[in-house]
């Protein structure tokens, strides 16, 4: 399949294109090692282009004066296409990421669900009124799309990621420049020929697909631009708000996570052996909520520890195309490379490997980027591999004798994305949800989200929130607009 390259992917005001200078992509599939598909690498130019015809779209057409009715009908068309597609989407995500058919199908699901919250919730939006204590002013807050929005994606959850942006700024009336990770761009060219089917008009949703190291400054660096929304890496985040500052233009990020699951001896055990092992094994660790460090009760811990390394083992990675894999291969070898890292770091800080942490031997496994779950104990806070995001399926343990010291360890991390804590007493859990500096807590339960709720980081896990009411205030203007209905002299100056 290398060197052929059918279909232009690249879809610039309502044209789909090749790249300027012909530039071409293969993505592998991470299971392994072939090459699913060769796909169009824009340029700089191609990034500038794009963001013209957002511009355009924006400022020229008729598009940002769509009535809510409207834009909520296009979503719900949307999401009813991406129903009809389902099987097709899964399986290019799965090509893609290398995650489980099973996962693929539940994010399109997400998605879908994404869709319809802000065809709701876009469909009820109306002014607010203020009341100024003086009948003849008629005081309204309206909300106006804030403009051309620039919204980049990662690899890990690539159709969700991005979906989580162009709801919301579709519904709020922007136009955009949407960049897909440049390893996983499969599914987000499916939804855009989907949006174009559903109606959305030319320029108003452009497609661009390519390395960040090429293209991201031309999509960052614009005076034309009006909103970025990034998810990824926190370097690449810090520098890409560095490049928009000169512009002010807004900038919200998601940057990961290094996140605490607190387990209070009095915890239900199973529930609790399960939602760790799932929390920080899903998808191969390779989640921003990933519930990577387990911080457990230290009358508890050897006996826990001891009861889910038979739990980790058990767990069937593979072929995400083959129904008996539990969990896929890690994105990419260069990430495998870097998960391992992590393993000799944390065993060099001196952290005792429980399981795991070697790359499968078997001739099944060679052409994959496969690695196992991987159980660190004795880890402490000082430690790199407990305070850097590995994005790998490696759990570290740390343990607490107190319910104040396990609110300090999970707080004790410049990230700050989600939390779990488990525990029978529901005042104690409410008091630690409380004190956890993080964007999300789950009591009881692990990994779970609802469009409905928002979505973000405190600290270096980011700017801004994604989902729920504020997910679409990120893509909103909020004009004041004061009327005097009975104009008069104010007489301030007495001239
Ligand atoms: O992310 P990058 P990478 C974390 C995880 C992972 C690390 C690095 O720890 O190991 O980040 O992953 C685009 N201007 N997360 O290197 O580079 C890029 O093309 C504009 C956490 O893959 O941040 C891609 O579309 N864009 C995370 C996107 O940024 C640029 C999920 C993310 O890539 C750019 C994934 C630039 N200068 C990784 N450089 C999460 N928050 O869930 C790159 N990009």
């Amino acid at each position: 399949m290398s060197g052929t390259n059918p279909d232009p992917i690249l879809c610039i005001d309502g044209t789909w294109r090749h790249a300027s200078d012909g530039g071409t992509r293969d993505i592998i599939n991470p299971a392994d090692g072939s090459v699913v598909a060769v796909v169009d690498e824009a340029s700089a130019d191609d990034g500038r282009a794009a963001i013209a015809a957002g511009r355009g779209a924006f400022d020229e057409s008729s598009w940002r004066d769509t009535t809510v009715a409207e834009r909520s009908a296009l979503l719900d068309r949307i999401a009813d296409l991406l129903l009809r597609d389902r099987d097709e989407i899964a399986r290019a995500e799965t090509l893609d990421t290398g995650k489980t058919l099973r996962e693929s199908h539940i994010d399109i699901d997400d998605v879908v669900s994404v869709f319809r919250y802000y065809a709701k919730l876009v469909a009820v939006e109306s002014d607010r009124l203020v009341d100024v204590g003086d009948p003849t002013i008629v005081s309204r807050v309206v909300h106006e799309p804030v403009g051309v929005c620039v919204l980049i994606a990662p690899w890990n959850y690539p159709l969700l990621q991005i979906v989580w942006k162009i709801a919301p700024a579709l519904a709020a009336g922007c136009t955009m420049v949407a960049k897909p990770s440049e390893v996983t761009p499969l599914s987000t060219i499916a939804l855009i020929r989907l949006a174009e089917e559903a109606g959305v008009p030319p320029g108003v949703l452009n497609l661009i697909q390519g390395s960040g190291a090429v293209i991201g400054d031309a999509l960052t660096d614009s005076p034309d631009v009006d909103m970025i929304s990034f998810t990824g890496g926190a370097s690449t985040g810090a520098h890409i708000a560095a490049v928009a500052a000169p512009h002010v233009t807004r900038v919200a990020l998601e940057l990961g996570g290094k996140n605490p699951h607190i387990v209070f001896a009095d915890a239900d055990r199973d529930a609790a052996l399960d939602a760790v092992i799932t929390g920080v094994f899903l998808h191969s660790g390779q989640v921003c909520s990933s519930g990577t460090r387990l911080i457990i009760e230290e009358s508890i811990a050897d006996e826990f520890v001891a009861a889910l390394v038979p739990r980790a083992q058990a767990i069937r990675f593979g072929d995400g195309l083959d129904d008996a894999s539990e969990t896929g291969p890690l994105v990419s070898q260069s990430h495998r490379d870097k998960v391992e890292g992590y393993v000799a770091l944390g065993i060099s800080e001196g952290a005792t490997l429980v399981t795991g942490g070697e790359r499968p031997a078997d001739d099944e496994f060679a052409k994959g980027s496969y690695f196992p779950p991987t159980i660190l104990d004795n880890c402490d806070r000082s430690m790199r591999v407990v305070q850097e995001e590995t994005f790998g399926p490696i759990l570290t343990v740390e343990r607490f004798a107190s319910e104040r010291e396990a609110i300090e360890l999970g707080n004790d991390t410049s990230y700050g994305l989600a939390a779990g804590v488990r525990t029978a007493d529901t005042a104690r859990a409410e008091r630690v949800a409380r004190a956890l500096r993080h964007g999300t807590v789950w009591i009881n339960d692990f990994g779970v989200y609802t469009a409905a709720a928002e979505w973000g980081g405190f600290g270096k896990s980011g700017n801004g929130r994604e989902l729920g009411p504020t997910g679409l205030a990120e893509y909103q203007e909020a004009k004041h607009i004061w009327t005097n209905t009975a104009p008069k002299e104010v007489g301030w100056f007495t001239a």
